[in-house]
């Protein structure tokens, strides 16, 4: 069969963050992402990622978990395979595999790059076409310093590059956090959303406080303010939040995102492909969604360029983001390892009409950052 898949390689690459990005459970120094190349018998190749936060601190799975498991139980569902039908691969793999969104996202990419890459048209069409070409993409501050944050914001709105920011809160004592909020949106004034993630840190009383002070400073939503696994006292939160509270780590699968909706939980979700089992799955959670009229916000477990666009692609599809997207991950590393770096301009992250992603691997850099490397040299850009 023409369109066998060969092989399935997952290959961690360590590359170091601009700057810390604290986190209220950890606090990134560097990023590892978990690259799948996916060889199929006509010669082409598939390309995904399943990038995670901060080893086991933010998902169930870790870099080394997700390659485990992709080298030890998904490459053998896979190898033989007809790479042309993915639907008929991704049941095959949700038959034998619980949990493990973040690897069966990877693999949905790569069979969504290579499909492309064989019809010559991009993943967006292969999903049944897009509504734009560009996506509006907003920024993390999260160095832990006020004045820093603000210097950070400053620059991104005079490059153009961002006007929404998000604030890593929930580390640290809540009437702190909320004065720090507070002085950076008085800084930037109308001329940016200011929105915060919590991470899960608060509990439901302080939830209740925190985002009347927050709503009185300015902010224009809270993210995932309270423990993942209780819906209704998040829906509670959101009765008595005067800005609309987004649910993220709430949402670990499709089904999850069902649980929520039916509980009236939030009134905004944070699509992930990681969290849902890639590009496909992350459109059935918006499709939830938008028939619990549900906003939606095109979220990112900070991947490097090849799952920031396999996001792009789906986000590109959908006939509302009106909480657009932060997939500004690559951008918060200093190393590429792509021949041609993903395109930032006017506060937009460009989703360009290449076959499949559209994007290939500068090899030489691929092989020096990969953990497991075997020779040193690199041209430093
Ligand atoms: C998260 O919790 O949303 C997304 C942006 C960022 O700075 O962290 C991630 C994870
Ligand atoms: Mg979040």
């Amino acid at each position: 069969m023409e369109r066998a898949i060969e092989s399935l390689d997952a290959i961690l690459i360590d590359l170091p963050t601009i700057r810390p990005h604290k986190l209220a459970m950890h606090t990134m120094k560097g990023q590892t992402l978990v690259i799948v190349r996916l060889r199929c018998r006509d010669g082409i190749e598939g390309l995904g990622e399943a990038t995670t936060i901060g080893g086991l601190s933010y998902g169930m799975e870790s870099p080394e978990s997700i390659k485990q498991n992709l080298d030890t139980y998904f490459a053998p569902l896979l190898i033989g395979q007809d790479a042309g039908n993915i639907n008929a691969i991704m049941h095959r793999i949700e038959r034998s595999v619980r949990g493990n969104t973040f690897a069966k996202s990877a693999v949905e990419t790569a069979l969504l790059d290579a499909q492309g890459k064989r019809l010559g048209i991009p993943i967006s069409e292969v999903l049944g076409g897009r509504l734009r070409d560009r996506l509006s993409v907003a920024w993390t501050l999260a160095s832990g310093d006020t004045g820093k944050d603000i210097e950070e914001a400053e620059h991104m709105l005079e490059i153009r590059r961002h006007r929404i920011f998000k604030l890593k809160i929930g580390a640290g004592e809540v009437h702190k956090d909320i004065a720090h909020v507070a002085a950076i949106k008085r800084a930037l004034g109308d001329r940016a959303s200011v929105r915060v993630d919590v991470n899960q840190a608060w509990s439901e009383s302080v939830a209740i406080t925190a985002c009347k002070a927050l709503g009185d400073a300015g902010i224009d939503l809270v993210e995932q303010p309270i423990p993942r696994h209780d819906p209704l006292a998040l829906a509670r939160v959101s009765a008595r939040s005067p800005i609309p509270i987004m649910a993220d780590e709430a949402i670990e699968s499709v089904e999850d995102a069902f649980g929520l909706a039916r509980s009236a939980a939030a009134p905004i979700f944070a699509l992930k492909i990681a969290k849902n089992g890639g590009p496909r799955a992350v459109l059935r959670t918006a499709a939830i969604a938008q028939a619990a009229g549900i906003g939606l916000y095109g979220g990112t477990m900070l991947e490097g360029g090849i799952g920031t666009m396999a996001s792009a692609q789906a986000f590109v599809t959908l006939p509302q983001l009106s909480w657009d997207t932060e997939l500004f991950g690559p951008l918060l590393l200093t190393e590429e390892i792509l021949a041609t770096p993903l395109i930032y301009q006017d506060f937009h992250l460009e989703v360009p009409n290449l076959p499949g992603l559209g994007l290939t691997l500068d090899e030489e850099r691929f092989a020096y950052f990969r953990r497991d490397r075997s020779h040193t040299t690199v041209s430093l850009r």
